[in-house]
């Protein structure tokens, strides 16, 4: 028997782009659901089913700790992958991943990134092409979701686990 492997990811962006509503959208309902508060981080662990193999993701969310540095500053260490989210109605989410990023680059030398445009239910206010000009630039995919309706929400997690594992 396979020992499943455990993969941990960090969800970043600022405040109120949607990162823990991602992350509830994907992990409700299904059969293994942990959430665990620790000093305003939270994780939650995941089964992804990829045709390739099944992994768990450790799925690490800021809990509000945005505007603290200080709070985050172990947060990143031993992540596999990170996504960047950003508001698509609102223009400096998008500014600020470039922050974010260096952020987890500070932590985490060698990390895959995956930039997500969040909120596509919404009348979009960001040209598509600065974000995918931004994901470009730093050799990360780009994908667009709406944790409300939960569109493009599978495929970020499927994505997210294999940056993860490399594949
Ligand atoms: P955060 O974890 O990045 O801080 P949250 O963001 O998940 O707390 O979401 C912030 C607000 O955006 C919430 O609204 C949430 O309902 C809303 N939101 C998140 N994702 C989407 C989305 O895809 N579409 C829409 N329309 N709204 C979204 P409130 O009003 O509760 O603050
Ligand atoms: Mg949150």
């Amino acid at each position: 028997m396979n020992r499943m492997v455990v993969l941990k990811v960090v969800v970043a962006g600022n405040g109120a782009v949607g990162k823990t509503s991602l992350i509830r959208r994907y992990c409700e309902g299904k059969f293994e659901h942990t959430r665990v508060q620790t000093i305003g981080v939270d994780f939650q662990t995941q089964t992804v089913d990829l045709p390739e193999q099944t992994v768990k993701l450790s799925i690490w969310d800021m809990a509000g700790q945005e505007h603290f540095a200080v709070v985050r500053a172990g947060f990143y260490r031993g992540s596999r992958a990170a996504v960047l989210v950003y508001d698509m109605t609102e223009p400096q989410t998008l500014k600020d991943l470039t922050h974010w990023r260096e952020e987890v680059l500070s932590s985490v030398q060698v990390q895959p990134f995956l930039v997500i445009g969040n909120k596509i239910d919404l009348e979009r206010v960001v040209p598509i092409e600065e974000a995918r000009d931004f994901a470009d630039s730093i050799g990360a995919p780009y994908l667009e979701t709406s944790a409300l309706t939960g569109d493009g929400v599978p495929a970020l997690f499927e994505t997210l686990a294999r940056l993860a594992l490399g594949i």
